[in-house]
């Protein structure tokens, strides 16, 4: 089992924890809980780099290994860091669980040493006509993120 987590920083008053693990070449399951988001729908991604000497801004674009359009998590044309949306609510938190499979923790795509980004807005899935939304799900501005590290 490899373990890794992301510690959440943000301008915006919002903070929490991201924990992923993976057993062998098996799917990647993601644990969350923030605080401090404004209730709804919020873009969720693993950008491809973990920068944040500009805060969130320097985090890069979409993990993108394989080349493609932004899309849903469950959709074939997807870039591989697009894990859709995380629902918030009234009382400004999020608990959720996501299984992945295409942001391993090992190997040549691994997303140790990258980041994740909580957007302040929806993430259309690709589907929204906007002119983003094929690159970024026109999800709005980056009001959280943290580095992808090993974990014990
Ligand atoms: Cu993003
Ligand atoms: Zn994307």
């Amino acid at each position: 089992m490899v373990k890794a987590v992301a510690v959440l920083g943000s301008s915006a008053g919002v903070s929490g924890h991201i924990f992923f693990a993976q057993d062998g070449d098996g799917p990647t399951t993601v644990t969350g809980n923030i605080t401090g988001l404004q209730p709804g729908l919020h873009g969720f991604h693993v950008h491809a780099l973990g920068d944040t000497t500009n805060g969130c801004m320097s985090t890069g674009p979409h993990f993108n290994p394989a080349g493609k359009e932004h899309g849903a998590p469950e959709d074939e044309t997807r870039h591989a860091g697009d894990l859709g949306n995380i629902t918030v609510g009234d009382d400004g938190t999020a608990s959720f669980t996501i299984i992945d499979n295409q942001i391993p923790l090992t190997g040549s795509n691994s997303i140790i040493g990258r980041a994740v980004v909580v957007h302040a807005d929806p993430d259309d899935l690709g589907k929204g006509g906007h002119e983003l939304s094929k690159t970024t799900g026109n999800a709005g501005g980056r009001v959280a993120c943290g580095i992808i590290g090993l974990q014990g």
